[in-house]
C-alpha cells in the first residue's frame, strides 16, 4: 500500500463536487486517511506550485487556486499515485478518457477540479505541505 494526495480544487468546491468526487475515489478503490479543507494564500500556492514558476500559466494557476477552499485529502491504494493519476484523467478535460474525474467534472485545462502527486516523492513533500504529522500519525 502507498499514499498520494489528491486536492480537490476551488472550482470543484464551489460547483459542489466535492462529495461526488470522494465517492468516485472510494468507488476506485482508494481509502480516505486524511481529509481537511483549506484556503491557500498566495504564498502557499506559490509554494505548493514552485515547480511551475515561470510558466506562462502560473500566474493564472495562483490566482485560481487562491479563489476559494479546497480539500486536500491523502489517499492509500496499491500504487497509489499511479492509479489516482489514471482515475483523474489528462490536465485537460477535452483530452480525458470517458468516466475520469476531470472528463465528469473538470471546466477546463485551468479550472481542471482535481490535482494528484505525480510520484512517490513529490507525494511525500505534498502530504507534509498540508498535514502535521500528528494528523498522519492519529489516522
Ligand atoms: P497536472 O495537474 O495534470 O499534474 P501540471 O502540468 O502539473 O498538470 O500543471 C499543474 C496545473 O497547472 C494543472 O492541473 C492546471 O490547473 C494548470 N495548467 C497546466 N497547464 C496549463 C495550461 O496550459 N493552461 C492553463 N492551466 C494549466
Ligand atoms: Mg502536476
Amino acid at each position: 500500500m502507498s499514499l498520494t494526495l489528491a486536492i480537490i480544487k476551488p472550482d470543484a468546491v464551489a460547483a459542489g463536487y466535492s462529495g461526488k468526487i470522494i465517492s468516485h475515489l472510494e468507488a476506485e478503490g482508494f481509502k480516505v486517511c486524511a481529509m481537511r479543507m483549506a484556503r491557500l494564500n498566495r504564498t502557499q500556492a506559490r509554494a505548493f506550485y514552485e515547480v511551475h514558476e515561470g510558466r506562462p500559466f502560473f500566474d493564472d494557476l495562483v490566482e485560481f487556486m487562491t479563489s476559494g477552499p479546497v480539500i486536500p485529502t491523502v489517499l492509500e491504494a496499491d500504487d497509489a499515485v499511479r492509479r489516482l493519476r489514471d482515475t483523474i484523467g489528462a490536465t485537460d478535460p477535452d483530452e480525458a478518457d470517458e468516466g475520469t474525474i476531470r472528463k465528469l467534472y473538470a471546466e477546463s485545462k485551468g479550472r481542471n477540479a482535481i490535482h494528484a502527486s505525480d510520484s512517490d516523492a513529490n507525494a511525500g513533500i505534498e502530504i507534509n505541505f498540508f498535514f502535521s504529522s500528528y494528523e498522519r500519525l492519529h489516522l
